[in-house]
């Protein structure tokens, strides 16, 4: 992946913090080695393992969850080892996130996909249609809006599969551009015949993180394991922002009037 930080012996100090954030727009991708401990990982995972496997499966169709072939993207209720503010407010990239979205950022979505053992590739797709749609430029020129934090919950590896992204594809390439091709034309025909050469695929440990600007191409890969593999995602927004595309059956944030009084008073804007 060309976008790349190892924030275990380096804060995002204000220079790394503009390196960051001009790779991140480069690349609508940016890969954070070291953001969180391990051991607060594992503990989420438990949690989700647990709150996962009391769904049942007329609960995941009831949610509209299934997201690809034996893979379920579920809503999780902000509460326990899930309401801490290191993981939806992370020291290490609230800086990142507010340069990227403004200060006004909030949570536009939290929960988990899942892919189950012997879950095939998902589609390839975006993760919303485009705001201005039809106006010539806005692909070029807008700035981020929304982007997702992908935390895995295990290791990735080849055989549990990752997230496929395709770097730059959250902007319209310059026409003059070397191998340019209009970023509609190319996800269509990867939707039509996958072809993942293009792809990077990231593998992160258990601690990392990665951003995937809201407009960037991405499919999840194949799960070969023999283990679920839990991602945690949190999409951060502008303040305007609200996601009716993907959630029409569940709720995109789940947080209790009870939780939401557990959250440090400086922080409850995020869930507004
Ligand atoms: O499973 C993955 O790696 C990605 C999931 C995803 O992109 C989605 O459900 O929108």
């Amino acid at each position: 992946m060309k976008s790349r930080i190892d924030l275990q012996h380096q804060p995002l100090t204000s220079l790394s913090l503009s390196q960051a954030s001009d790779m991140f727009q480069r690349h609508g991708a940016l890969w954070l080695e070291n953001v969180f401990s391990r051991d607060m990982i594992d503990g989420l995972r438990k949690s989700f393992q647990k709150r996962f496997a009391a769904l049942s499966p007329q609960e995941l169709a009831s949610r509209d969850a299934l997201v690809g072939d034996r893979r379920y993207m579920v809503t999780l209720d902000i509460k326990g080892k899930f309401n801490r503010p290191e993981v939806y407010a992370n020291d290490r990239l609230m800086p990142l996130l507010a340069q990227l979205l403004s200060s006004q950022l909030r949570v536009a979505s939290f929960g988990c996909v899942v892919a189950m053992p012997g879950a095939e590739d998902q589609p390839i797709h975006l993760d919303h249609p485009p705001l201005f749609s039809g106006v010539p430029g806005a692909t070029k020129t807008l700035p981020p809006w929304a982007i997702t934090m992908v935390v895995p919950l295990v290791d990735i590896e080849e055989q549990t599969g990752t997230t496929a992204i395709w770097e730059g594809s959250h902007q319209q390439p310059d026409e003059d551009q070397e191998g340019a091709e209009d970023r509609f034309e190319k996800l269509q025909r990867l939707m039509q015949t996958p072809d993942y050469s293009q792809a990077v695929k990231p593998l992160p440990k258990r601690g990392d993180a990665y951003l995937m600007d809201y407009r960037v191409i991405h499919g999840g890969l194949a799960n070969r394991s023999a283990i679920d593999r839990p991602i945690l995602y949190v999409v951060y927004s502008r303040p305007w922002f609200r996601d009716g595309f993907n959630f029409g059956k569940q709720p995109p944030v789940a947080i209790s009037a009870k939780q939401l009084k557990k959250v440090p008073k400086e922080l409850r804007a995020l869930f507004k």
